[in-house]
């Protein structure tokens, strides 16, 4: 059989449901091209991609400058594991430390590895420099977290559906409420051998919740009087989504562990990666950590590519001035609609909440219907739906893509 015959919609749909793990709800339409803020669905149906991959091409679909990388590098060198030095590794290294202002980084490849290299150098860190008590390190982490699915990283979901039955779970973490900052110092300060505290600076899967103005900064002030590690889960909010290089620039906060993923590589290839200083990068000596993929020389020419596109089309500045088109129109419409109650988020990370329960279909019909009228976006939870299209938009796409939207629910309005 061929490798890519052309299949009909139905045709792929019925192949994923009879041999692939039913782990997603995914929208019916079937996806067989990108480029910049478009999608097409295999019979050549274009679509505006208002959910980027949650987040994983902010530089829009097969960029030419990252696939010009993934192109040259695969066809030279493309892993050779991390027995050997490679010629790209340290320029990828050196690169995004400057980028991001550190002074090492740790390649990973998926986003979950990326947070659990971040908690194991956390956790290091607190035995070997803190001095907490030998295995009985704590981790503060916030409810409503998302922050990957492995075993450990699910031990503290606050989500059911992401832990049932994935048990018995990784303890040593403290579950407090998000933008709760008397949660966090009373956490602090009832809780000796405390080494870290995880945070998205915008809870995504939660539903794009934007924490109080000056939450991130008393946060990081508290784990400094407490001295512990700030580490801010950047993979979905990080690389331009919220209108600044990472969403901590906002309140000028600088991690102890900073953890990417996602845009990281442009959604070309994975690419993650945790980021710190020497005095904390320093506790992982060879053998404390590693990956056969981790740091190989085609993610970091993708990842070098990817990262030189967020800077040299500015695409953070983009996305702050079309977030704020975005907010504005749809406010616009919110004073008068029945269906939207509000709509949230910085830069174009961006989510409305229907005023419904949260196990109404009405936002999946929405986004049904939405799909109907050439544009793909998809509920978080029940009721909100979550828009977050390529930073390359330009303000015509982005007012067309706005007309779409407010059309589209006006047929759900009573
Ligand atoms: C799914 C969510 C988004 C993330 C943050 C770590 C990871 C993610 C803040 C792990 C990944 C993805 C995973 C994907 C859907 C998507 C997602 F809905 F699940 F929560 F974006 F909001 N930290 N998020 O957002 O990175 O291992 O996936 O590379 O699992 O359904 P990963």
């Amino acid at each position: 059989m061929a490798v890519l015959e052309q299949l009909t919609s139905q045709q792929a749909i019925e192949l994923e449901k009879k041999y692939g793990s039913n782990t997603y709800h995914p929208l019916p339409v079937v996806l067989s091209r990108g480029e910049g803020v478009f999608v097409w669905d295999v019979d050549g149906k274009k679509y505006y991609d208002f959910l980027s991959a949650y987040s994983a091409v902010n530089q829009g679909h097969c960029h030419p400058k990252i696939v010009k990388a993934l192109i040259e590098q695969s066809q030279t060198l493309t892993l050779t594991s991390r027995a050997f030095h490679n010629n790209v590794l340290g320029l990828y290294e050196k690169f995004a430390c400057e980028y991001f202002g550190f002074d090492k980084l740790l390649p990973m490849n998926s986003g979950a590895e990326a947070v659990e290299a971040a908690l194991k150098i956390c956790r290091k860190w607190g035995y070997e420099v803190k001095g907490v008590e030998e295995n009985k390190g704590k981790i503060i982490v916030c409810n409503k977290n998302f922050h990957g699915r492995t075993t450990t990283i699910v031990s503290f979901s606050s989500d059911s559906s992401a832990y049932k039955n994935f048990g018995p779970y990784s303890n040593g973490f403290i579950n407090i409420n998000y933008n709760d900052l008397n949660a966090l110092e009373e956490a602090l300060k009832n809780n000796a051998n405390v080494s870290g505290f995880l945070v998205e600076p915008i809870q995504g899967e939660a539903g794009v919740y934007v924490p109080d103005e000056g939450y991130l900064a008393k946060a990081k002030k508290l784990c400094e009087e407490y001295n512990v590690l700030f580490i801010a889960d950047e993979i979905q909010t990080g690389i331009g989504r919220t209108g600044k290089l990472l969403a901590v620039d906002f309140e000028n906060v600088k991690p102890d562990i900073l953890i990417l993923g996602k845009a990281l590589s442009g959604g070309v290839y994975p690419v993650s990666a945790a980021l710190a200083n020497n005095n904390i990068m320093g506790v992982m000596t060879p053998g404390t950590h590693g990956s056969t993929f981790g740091g190989n020389p085609l993610g970091a020419s993708v990842a070098i590519a990817a990262l030189k596109v967020i800077r040299d089309e500015k695409l953070a500045d983009n996305a702050a001035v079309l977030g704020q088109l975005f907010r504005n129109e749809l406010n616009k419409y919110i004073e008068t609609s029945t269906i939207v109650k509000l709509v949230r988020g910085k830069g174009l990370l961006n989510a409305i909440v229907i005023n419904d329960s949260e196990d109404s279909d009405t936002a999946w019909n929405i986004c049904l219907a939405l799909r109907d009228n050439g544009l793909l976006a998809k509920p978080t939870h029940g009721n909100i739906i979550r828009f977050a299209p390529p930073l390359v938009m330009n303000e015509e796409q982005l007012l067309d893509c706005i007309s779409i939207i407010i059309k589209t629910i006006k047929q759900f309005e009573k």
